[in-house]
């Protein structure tokens, strides 16, 4: 147990705690594991009613995985890994809720996790060298250590179109969807948002409705997820390569079991390409992202190239010549934003009760009480579904007030675009980590991989400090501005920097997120792993500690 002895006048209010982690989910729960393994008293505070964060929130119909399954779940327990059976290849939402729960039980973690406390403040006390936190409820706590597993993807962001209040029908952002089953048949049903999230509620609602409209303001390149149930053998043989596996997935740049092509797309005969990417287009996964000629997505010529293979995939499963010109992406190449994985998406636009209206064409003016009006005319419905996206990344930061030493914000202090040491931490608000945070490999990572790694090092500090009597440390301000130029100039040469999307922090719903930003390490996840085990390993350089 670390020393937390706080002025008695301040310990007689509030509970002290030796680490405060904000989120419980798959990077708070981890956390919470490696910590009370420490010795040291933990306590999670969780926003939502039960544990998962986006697996508790993303309810949504059609909510999956996009990695494989087994390459998502924790790495930590050898017997874990043994006991537990993924059901498919890329499990649904409830078995990966499931597997969260389960994992909170079988580590006895839920004790320390309370839900339904959201922190809507954190100041850090230089006096007494702690962090003092506080509930929306208005509850206090302090910690030596303040520890953020927000997640990048859970500040959800609606609209700002006008009456969106009045709707007489029932609406739903895709992150708050309900936990009671909804009736859609017979329904005259909205979708806004075609990203992954929409892509997916999309293809599993259309069967089940009256009619679907979608609204569609900027076209995805999305490819076949060709996911399917795990047999008992397949199940066996994918256990008994988990050592490679896990090695392999130590290797790739997002840690994903797909290793980029070392080949260029000029490089090789038009047949050995179309043949490749033919390959690609039928293998599951992220593969024709992830594992695509090392020039694809770096390259516009080679892009191009690549982009017009998939606008033909396009055009041969739409049979509307001109929805399916609707459906290709006229303003960026692929894979330069998110790519969503579909399963008979595009095929959804061949239904007779499925329309697709192109907001670019007829932009949406307003939501009227009995639906949506266009420039051309207005849409009754019974449901809205906005799948609308997040202000990525930085904004479940900027929904908590965090003030740092001599009070200033966290928000103000990236309010140019984050400033950060390893993506770990920032200058002036000393103990403070933040796993998955901006400039950070994980927000460009097979999550859990990155996650494991982020709290793994996270740990490692804790335990060297307390080990070493440090009771205060803190990013250097000339390491924070190096690693912080390091990120920008990785990202550079990158296709996807010079388009509008949640990776770079764009997003049209949310004042001042107009400017594109670098949010991400592109250097990869192996480099990324060595740049902070060095940085460990030298007594944790471009830090103080005191
Ligand atoms: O959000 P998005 P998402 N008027 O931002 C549209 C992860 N994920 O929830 O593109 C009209 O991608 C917006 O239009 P535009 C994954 O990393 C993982 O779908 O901005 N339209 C876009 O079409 C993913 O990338 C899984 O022009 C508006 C959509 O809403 C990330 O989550 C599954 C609008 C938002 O797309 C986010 O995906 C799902 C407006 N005012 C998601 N505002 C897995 O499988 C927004 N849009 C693990």
């Amino acid at each position: 147990m670390l020393d937390t002895t706080v002025a008695p006048s301040v310990a007689a209010k509030t509970t002290t705690f030796d680490a405060i982690v904000i989120g419980g989910g798959i990077a708070g729960i981890y956390q919470l594991y490696r910590l009370r393994a420490l010795g040291l008293s933990v306590r999670v505070f969780e926003t939502g009613g039960g544990v998962g964060g986006t697996w508790y929130w993303n309810r949504y119909p059609g909510a999956r995985f996009d990695s494989e399954s087994y390459t998502y779940g924790y790495a930590f327990s050898d017997d874990l890994l043994r006991d537990w059976n993924w059901s498919e290849h890329f499990a649904p939402q409830p078995e990966t809720e499931r597997y969260l729960n389960h994992v909170v039980d079988r580590f006895d973690l839920r004790r320390d996790i309370q839900c339904h406390s959201r922190v809507a403040s954190a100041a850090w006390d230089e006096s007494v060298r702690q962090w003092d936190v506080v509930l929306d409820d208005g509850k206090s706590y302090r910690c030596r250590f303040l520890i953020t597993a927000v997640g990048p993807l859970s500040a959800d962001t609606l609209p700002r179109f006008e009456g969106i209040g009045d709707f007489k029908g029932r609406s739903f952002h895709t992150y708050r969807w309900p936990h009671e089953a909804i009736d859609f048949s017979g329904k005259r049903v909205a979708v806004i948002g075609t990203g992954a999230t929409g892509v997916q509620v999309i293809q599993t609602i259309a069967p089940l409705v009256g009619s679907l409209t979608v609204f569609q303001r900027t076209a995805n390149w999305c490819t076949p997820l060709h996911n399917k149930k795990i047999a008992e053998e397949e199940q066996a043989k994918i256990k008994a390569g988990y050592p490679a596996m896990f090695d392999l997935l130590r290797r790739t740049p997002g840690c994903y079991i797909h290793d980029t092509d070392p080949r260029g797309t000029f490089e090789v005969t038009p047949e050995e390409r179309e043949a490749n990417w033919e390959r690609l287009y039928a293998e599951p996964g992220f593969s024709i992202w992830m594992a695509n000629f090392r020039d694809v997505l770096t390259d516009l010529k080679a892009n191009a190239l690549f982009s017009a293979f998939v606008a033909n995939k396009i055009r041969q499963r739409v049979k509307d010549p001109v929805v399916a010109e609707r459906l290709i992406p006229k303003n960026h190449g692929f894979g330069t934003r998110r790519v969503p994985q579909e399963t008979g998406y595009y095929e959804v636009y061949n239904l007779p009760h499925v329309e697709l209206v192109a907001t670019v064409e007829t932009p949406i003016l307003q939501v009227t009480p009995n639906g949506i009006a266009c420039s051309d005319q207005s849409y009754d419905f019974d449901i809205i579904i906005y799948a609308t996206g997040f202000d990525a990344v930085l904004g479940s930061f900027d929904r908590i007030d965090i003030r740092g030493v001599g009070g200033v914000t966290l928000k103000e202090h990236w309010a140019v675009g984050p400033k950060t040491y390893l993506g770990m931490m920032s200058a002036g608000f000393p103990n403070l980590l933040t796993i998955v945070g901006p400039h950070n490999a994980s927000t460009r990572c097979n999550i859990p991989r990155c996650i494991e790694q982020n709290v793994d090092w996270a740990s490692d500090l804790v335990r060297y400090v307390g080990a070493h009597g440090i009771t205060r440390f803190e990013a250097m301000p000339d390491a924070e501005a190096e690693w912080s130029r390091h990120v920008e100039e990785l990202a550079a040469g990158m296709l996807y920097t010079q388009v509008d999307s949640w990776l770079t922090g764009i997003n049209t719903n949310v004042e001042g997120r107009n400017v594109r930003r670098v949010l991400q390490y592109q250097g990869g996840a192996p480099q990324y792993r060595e740049r902070c085990d060095a940085v460990a390993a030298a007594g944790y350089a471009g830090m103080v500690l005191g």
